[in-house]
């Protein structure tokens, strides 16, 4: 080796040292990006949405304390209750009157009592029946009055009730221990059961039976799969239990389904399987490995997802339950029975919306075998507020976003946290707001980047999630969207099933079902008197004025004003105006009403046709919109009895709509989007968002002069004598300064597991 080889490689030794160095010391360099909010929003903060805000853990402990001391009833607690005790249901909050509202927001008024509302299950009295009391002021609570009568003209009887956890796991105890032994031999030669608790998963039908007054409940046996979802692993066996009566002891067994076969009971679907005279399909729970239900990824490598970071820390604020956005500002809450909602929405400090709430979601199914044949699910009955379980970061909403804690307290004996149930979060859609490159006249180019402000929450109801979104745009759109995910539910594949959906797997029907979503949309469009107009196109034939004999067919556009609730009542599939206005009689600088439009996207089936008995217990479905005249007591379309009663409502929407006038009135949009589900093999393992979203938009029209978003400071303009490349003359070519930092991520947790899962 010589002295010059030595020395090259000393000096490419020294070069790489060097270089190496400078990475290092350079790459550190790069700035971290402020995760402090920087920019101030264009508005303030005030307390005035807590007149919307959940109750807090603190308020739910003060009611329930407060009822269990004053009622005169021995309250026990829900998770030892049995059919014949009394205690507790539900603690929400109870909304101040509209008026009461407004008159503390606008006026200057005095702050409406803050108060909440319980429903108590009154089943060792006397008289059996459900009631509903209002408690307040809090925090310290004076008085609980019964509003029951008052609120619906009526009593709730207690067979309406909604079946609490207890009662769930009363029934698979009385399934198992005193129904199954009555089949062993069946069970454990055809189903391989092995008696253990976990080896079945059961899903509950409703409603309850074929008429009012019935709890008859089919449940549909599934292979309960270990780390997935067992609703598409059915058995084949299903069976329908008699649970009305309050001593549990009585309860029986009503008829028994197995593969295409209606059996009165346990024992004689043993005896027949003894005698060989039905068809049996042998089969054992599916292993892991063998399960096609299965999410988990063959290899996961989630290291490179694009990701969206904010350079100069978020540009929106959260402040109790108030959220302020460029010219926004929205008051967020969640009911624990129909969801999240909205209230007090205001565009540069106008109210736009008093209140934009999920009312109901149900799902009409079809199938050959019987639990699928009769389920009309209510999910509000279920609780879709109780089932916003945690959002995962990077997954459910973007890494970056604002997580929020929601509390509820219904079927538990303390409030219940579900942690980080609602994000919110600002997004590049990665698409233009509006933009424009000219070539014509003069050069020339502006554009605004569309980011707009989500706020998101999702419940999984059982098998299927529903991912709920609400989407703020810069030039005073509002967007309302679901999406449906999850697993589908399904049936025992058996001859005949192709009628009812399709097979998706070696014994699975994904059956056929309607997915329906009600909202309620109290619109304030320049303060609450409001009217309805329709505009739409028509051709008119017309000759030509500069040539006689030569005709042209002239488009012109339509217009009236809808006069009363009847004629702004549109039924699924009935022909509606495509542009349905909500519109004050102030007028814009041109003369024209200030209104917002409302459009909706949606892919709706088909309703229950009128002859069926449970009709009127979603007859909110029936319309893809209608208008109705604001009442204090038309406040909600659904209700929580309607699930097991729906022969006997208590809620019936469609007599909301009775003619009255609807001019110049405070008014309600009641808004249903849907979609058709014929359950497909790519619904497996779960159904995908893609194309499964339906919402609607509210947009302003002839609201405002020109689109507020020109005001923007997003937005960019330049011309061809502009210095557009540097960054004196284009904000857009300071990106490289401004949003060149590295985003420093907070740390990944969950703790989603932490709360108990309730049966459902
Ligand atoms: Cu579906």
């Amino acid at each position: 080796m010589n002295v010059k080889f030595i020395i090259t490689l000393l000096v490419l030794s020294l070069a790489t040292i060097v270089i190496l160095v400078s990475v290092l010391l350079f790459g550190s360099r790069q700035k971290v990006c402020s995760s402090e909010k920087t920019k101030a929003p264009s508005l303030n903060h005030n307390d005035h949405s807590l007149v919307f805000a959940d109750l807090t853990p603190e308020e739910l402990t003060e009611v329930k304390e407060y009822l269990k001391k004053n009622l005169k009833v021995k309250l026990v607690d829900v998770s030892k209750a049995d059919p014949n005790s009394s205690y507790i249901y539900s603690i929400v909050l109870h909304l101040p009157k509209k008026k009461d509202a407004l008159l503390y927001l606008d006026k200057g008024g005095p702050k409406p009592a803050r108060e909440a509302l319980a429903v108590v299950y009154l089943g060792d009295q006397h008289s059996l029946e459900i009631k509903e009391y209002v408690v307040g002021p809090l925090p310290n609570p004076l008085y609980s009055n019964d509003i029951t009568y008052e609120k619906y003209k009526n009593k709730i009887p207690f067979h309406r009730r909604p079946v609490i956890s207890k009662e769930y796991v009363q029934i698979y105890n009385f399934v198992t221990t005193k129904e199954f032994p009555k089949a062993a031999k069946f069970l454990q030669e055809v189903l391989g059961y092995d008696g253990s608790d976990s080896y079945f998963g059961i899903l509950t039908s409703a409603p309850r039976g074929l008429k009012s007054g019935e709890r008859t409940t089919w449940f549909g046996i599934f292979f309960n799969t270990e780390g997935s979802g067992f609703y598409i692993h059915p058995t084949g066996l299903e069976i329908l239990v008699n649970h009305l009566p309050l001593d549990t002891n009585e309860w029986t067994v009503d008829n028994v389904f197995y593969n295409g076969k209606y059996l009165k009971n346990l024992s004689e679907l043993e005896n027949q399987y003894k005698s060989k005279k039905i068809n049996v399909v042998k089969l054992k729970r599916p292993q892991p490995h063998e399960d096609f239900g299965s999410l988990k990824p063959s290899k996961s490598t989630v290291t490179d997802i694009p990701m969206q970071y904010e350079p100069q820390g978020p540009r929106y604020s959260v402040k109790n339950n108030q959220i302020l956005f460029q010219q926004w500002s929205i008051a967020f809450g969640v009911n624990v029975n129909s969801g999240p909602r909205l209230y007090d929405v205001r565009f540069k400090g106008e109210r736009i919306i008093y209140e934009l709430s999920i009312q109901e979601a149900m799902s009409i199914y079809g199938s050959n075998g019987p639990t699928g044949m009769v389920t009309r699910y209510m999910d509000g009955y279920f609780g879709i507020g109780r089932f916003l379980y945690q959002l995962v970061r990077g997954i459910d909403c973007p890494y970056f976003a604002t997580y929020v804690d929601t509390y509820y307290m219904l079927d538990s004996d303390t409030h219940v946290r579900n942690k980080n149930s609602i994000c919110i979060f600002e997004l590049n859609t990665g698409i233009p707001l509006r933009r424009h490159s000219s070539g014509l006249g003069h050069f020339y180019y502006g554009g605004l980047a569309n980011t707009v402000l989500v706020v998101r929450s999702i419940a999984t109801l059982g098998n299927y999630d529903y991912i709920f979104d609400f989407i703020f745009y810069q030039n005073g759109a509002i967007e309302t969207k679901v999406h449906a995910t999850g697993y589908i539910t399904s049936s025992f594949y058996m001859e005949g099933g192709n009628n009812y959906g399709n097979k998706v797997g070696p014994h699975t029907l994904g059956t056929i079902h309607t997915h329906f979503i009600n909202y309620k949309v109290d619109l304030d469009v320049v303060g609450t008197n409001n009217s309805v107009l329709a505009q739409d196109m028509e051709f008119e034939p017309l000759e030509v004025p500069w040539k006689s004999n030569v005709h042209i067919q002239r488009t012109r556009l339509t217009k009236k004003e809808l006069e009363n609730e009847n004629e702004a009542a549109f039924e699924l599939h009935e022909k509606m105006p495509r542009y349905i206005q909500i519109a004050s009689n102030k007028k814009n600088n041109w003369n024209h009403e200030r209104s917002y439009r409302i459009q909706m996207i949606s892919f709706a089936g088909d309703y229950l046709p009128d002859t069926s008995p449970i009709h009127n217990a979603m007859s909110w479905a029936k319309y893809k919109l209608s208008v109705t005249k604001r009442k204090e007591e038309e406040h909600q379309s659904s209700s929580l009895y309607n699930q097991n009663d729906p022969w006997s409502p208590l809620v019936k929407f469609s007599s909301f709509i009775n003619n009255e006038t609807i001019k110049d009135e405070d008014l309600v949009a009641w808004i249903t989007a849907g979609f058709l589900h014929i359950p497909h093999a790519e619904d497996i393992p779960n159904t995908v968002t893609a194309g499964n979203g339906v919402g609607f938009y509210l947009r302003p029209y002839n609201y405002f002069n020109e689109d507020p978003s020109i005001h923007s400071q997003d937005a960019i303009y330049f011309q061809p004598e502009d210095s557009y490349n540097s960054c004196n003359g284009n904000p857009l070519a300071c990106l490289t300064d401004t949003a060149s930092c590295s985003p420093k991520l907070p740390q990944f947790n969950y703790d989603g597991f932490d709360n108990t899962f309730v049966a459902i």
